[in-house]
């Protein structure tokens, strides 16, 4: 776990989304069904529930991928417990979702539907689905997954077909494609990925491209594989595992497209990004100042219509932090009841991922009773990085502030001086500031 727990921090620290996946239930190799002798079913759902609940304060820890490329003797719908992999999904879906409701649920298929002879790559027969849908317990949580995959990895009989590749779309149509034109679901291929050495791979490639579409409306899919260890595919990495395989890139990026419509990589780069190998968890903590908050009064007249500053948030640490994971507040006193109004004037990663709210304290102190909070949407503070921000709150009515009894007011602060009573928050712990009491 503590390995995990370090992949994982970097990674979405990062900005990546995470699903997890078994890939095998031990360290031995692929099985069919998702579980074994050594690691039973009830072995598969204690493990998924405990990584569902270890992870459930991380947002970018998004889903669950259930087993990988279930595979004849698992059938889907077929009534038989021990090898029926849509009730198994079910099973241990719900069991995920009683523990933490806001995972994605990802099912693949199996290999072959009704008999033996209509087959495809295993995990990606999604033909049942029509007359055996997953039924999770909380709506809008099921995700189907397939694989696929060119000839160079298996020889599947449409690769021979006289028509191929024009047969390809049709045969995706009918073992998934539906399921996700259908509305019955959406689908996510979750793996596909080719060496791109023979010109039937690149026709294989280049159609599957043009079949997922382009944008938010297209299939969505992850590639394999990022490492270049993986035999029959490669990887995005070429050997050397840091020069990119431009060949593959360049036909992904046309499917490429930022998350809800903005960029993702929006990485502070005045420091040094942390190279590989010295990649830690940061450690954020009071005392441990690898995160660091400073102040400058930008409005220092102590009656006046708006309340302005400006705030440097710093990282002092070895590793990147995500911006998502800090947050500052800055305490006063609103003197006459009125709206607050809040404006970002200036951020160094633009103001549309600087988040703010005004809160009204229930419990006020006699220089608070109300603070404003900011936080960001996105992106990542590198090592030695600092992000800066700057907001004025007025009242809707623009009647006049008085600064001198705000507790976060410091009349002096001319240039940046470190925060001293304006809260330093790193994944909503206090680590920096003191608060009001
Ligand atoms: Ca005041």
């Amino acid at each position: 776990m503590q390995l995990m727990d370090k992949i994982i921090d970097y990674a979405t620290g990062i900005g990546l989304h995470i699903i997890l996946d078994q890939h095998r239930p031990g360290a031995g190799g692929q099985s069919a069904l998702w579980y074994t002798t050594a690691y039973p079913e009830t072995r598969w759902i204690a493990d998924w529930q405990m990584l569902a609940s270890h992870y459930k304060d991380n947002p970018m820890v998004v889903g669950a991928d259930l087993h990988n490329e279930p595979h004849a003797p698992a059938c889907w719908g077929c009534g038989q417990p021990v090898i029926d992999w849509q009730a198994a999904a079910e099973r241990a879906g719900n069991a995920i979702l009683a523990v933490n409701p806001n995972w994605l649920i990802f099912v693949e298929g199996v290999d072959c539907y009704g008999g033996t002879s209509d087959c495809n790559w295993w995990g990606s027969n999604l033909q049942g689905v029509r007359d055996h849908p997953v039924k999770l317990n909380v709506p809008n949580r099921l995700v189907y997954s397939v694989h696929d995959y060119p000839a160079s990895v298996h020889g599947q009989s449409w690769f021979s077909a006289a028509n191929y590749p024009a047969n390809l779309p049709a045969a995706w149509d009918k073992y998934w494609g539906y399921v996700e034109q259908g509305g019955i679901a959406p689908v996510w291929v979750g793996e596909f990925g080719t060496r791109l050495q023979t010109e039937q791979d690149r026709q294989w490639f280049s159609s599957l491209i043009n079949y997922l579409g382009k944008g938010a409306s297209g299939i969505n899919w992850t590639f394999w594989s990022w490492n270049p260890d993986s035999a029959d595919t490669g990887g995005i990495l070429m050997d050397d595992w840091l020069t990119v395989n431009s060949d593959k890139q360049n036909q992904l990026q046309v499917i490429l497209f930022p998350m809800n419509g903005k960029r993702t990589e929006l990485t502070v780069t005045s420091g040094v990004m942390a190279t590989s190998g010295a990649i830690a968890t940061p450690t954020v903590a009071t005392g441990q100042a690898a995160l660091t908050l400073a102040y400058q009064n930008e409005n220092q007249s102590a009656s006046t219509n708006q309340i302005q500053m400006a705030l440097k948030f710093t990282n002092t640490g070895n590793s990147p932090i995500a911006l998502t994971s800090m947050m500052a507040r800055y305490w006063y006193t609103v003197d006459t009841p009125q709206e607050q109004v809040v404006a970002c004037d200036y951020a160094t990663i633009d103001c549309q991922h600087v988040q703010y709210q005004v809160v009204k304290m229930s419990s006020p102190q006699p220089n608070a009773d109300t603070y404003l909070e900011i936080g960001f949407t996105e992106g990542v503070l590198t090592t030695g990085a600092s992000i800066e921000v700057k907001l004025r709150i007025h009242k809707s009515d623009w009647s006049n502030y008085d600064q001198s009894n705000d507790y976060s007011f410091v009349a002096g602060a001319n240039n940046y001086i470190p925060a001293q009573r304006i809260g330093l928050y790193y994944k909503g712990t206090l680590i920096g500031g003191s608060e009001p009491a």
